[in-house]
């Protein structure tokens, strides 16, 4: 079966705006998004346009703050300090990549932990590790999202993790070893240094593919009746669309989709989701005002 991870985002799209629509009828705390944008990388720009027409679907204010590559550390961390102190701005982030004389670790310690609705500061982080109330990193929350809506089994089941970044892989290792529902499983991460993964990959219930590179995850590598999570949003050069390329996910989808009970697509599945998550921190943020 196929996770409609586009669907399920407007779904929950959808139920947003009703929670919206109430807090305005009684005069509550709109949500409010702001996003800075750094320098003219396209794929960034295009991430940042898709949550800002979130925030327009959902009856969220949003705010663009677009600056130059030449920006320097300093400023951008003023224009944080001024974000934090912004009594009208629930929530923000700052789109990464960044350039590459910009220290992203210290952009993120800047943020206020009360406005982090990207859940990267340490603050949050940490509060996630033990099971605290945190904002929960948007494309593991998208993802545990999938997995409650879809009722899809977590509890004994072996969860095997491709990738070991600190925005995916590490906290979906986490979120899915947690004494919870998605959760309870036995888990394995998986990166660069691990001397078979194929035959790692073979023993997962549930496969969490985040290493980025295109169609890494062979049929050869899945169990029969595994549930597949594609992380993957790679661009590949193709002359046939108007764009010049096309989106190709972590996972070979045609050969892997016959083995598996549940698969998520490319675009479509994943990525949807990830703008849900920051979405439904940006409410959260908004409330806890
Ligand atoms: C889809 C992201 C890598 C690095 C930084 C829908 C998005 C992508 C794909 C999107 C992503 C990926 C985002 C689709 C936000 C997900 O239909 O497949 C939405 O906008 N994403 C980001 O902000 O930063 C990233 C991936």
């Amino acid at each position: 079966m196929i996770i409609d991870g586009k669907g399920l985002a407007e779904t929950i799209k959808g139920e947003l705006k009703l929670e919206v629509d109430a807090i305005r009828e009684r005069g509550g705390n709109i949500p409010h998004l702001a996003a800075v944008l750094v320098g003219d990388n396209p794929a960034s720009a295009s991430y940042v346009r898709n949550k800002v027409r979130f925030c327009e679907g959902a009856g969220f204010e949003s705010t663009l703050i677009r600056k130059d590559s030449s920006i320097t550390e300093e400023e951008l961390l003023e224009i944080i300090a001024d974000l934090n102190e912004n009594e009208d701005v629930d929530g923000f982030i700052v789109q990464l990549p960044l350039p590459e004389h910009i220290d992203e670790d210290k952009v993120t310690m800047a943020i206020d932990p009360r406005k982090d609705v990207d859940g990267f500061h340490p603050v949050n982080f940490g509060k996630m590790a033990q099971g605290l109330d945190a904002f929960l990193p948007a494309t593991p929350y998208g993802i545990m999202t999938m997995l409650q809506r879809y009722e899809i089994e977590t509890s004994g089941k072996h969860c095997v993790v491709v990738g070991r970044s600190n925005i995916v892989g590490t906290p979906m290792s986490i979120l899915l070893s947690r004494k919870a529902y998605p959760g309870n499983c036995t888990v394995t991460l998986t990166h660069s240094r691990t001397k078979d993964i194929a035959s790692e990959c073979l023993r997962a219930d549930i496969l969490i593919a985040a290493i980025g590179i295109p169609n890494f995850i062979s049929a050869d590598m899945v169990k029969e009746g595994a549930v597949v999570i594609d992380v993957g949003i790679n661009r590949v050069e193709d002359d046939s669309r108007k764009s010049g390329y096309r989106l190709v996910g972590d996972v070979d989808y045609d050969s892997v989709y016959g083995k598996s009970s549940y698969i998520t697509p490319v675009p479509k599945g994943v990525g949807p989701m990830t703008v849900t998550a920051l979405m439904m921190n940006t409410l959260k943020a908004a409330k806890q005002k």
